[in-house]
């Protein structure tokens, strides 16, 4: 048994697991009207590489997600205030 090496490592799964954990976010986004905007807030979001999971909740107005990078928060919000909305962080 001695100097065998365990089939996972927990400290590796660890570290993964915050470097490559995609994090959860919701946006406030004003201006969607019907399901038109929400539509197009969705795919805004979905165009985006390292977003993922993307639903639009138009009565809330919120966006959720899961994005990759912190980067992506501002990029998210970017985008969605040049597709006509209004986005900002929570
Ligand atoms: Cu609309």
């Amino acid at each position: 048994m001695q100097g065998m090496k365990r089939p996972w490592d927990i400290s590796q799964q660890l570290s993964e697991g915050d470097k490559m954990g995609p994090q959860k976010i919701i946006l406030n986004v004003d201006g969607m009207s019907c399901g038109h905007c929400s539509g197009m807030v969705q795919r805004t979001l979905e165009g985006i590489s390292g977003i993922s999971n993307v639903s639009v909740d138009l009565n809330g107005k919120k966006a959720i997600f899961e994005a990759d990078g912190q980067d992506l928060i501002a990029k998210a919000v970017k985008e969605i205030n040049e597709a006509g909305y209004k986005a900002s962080e929570l």
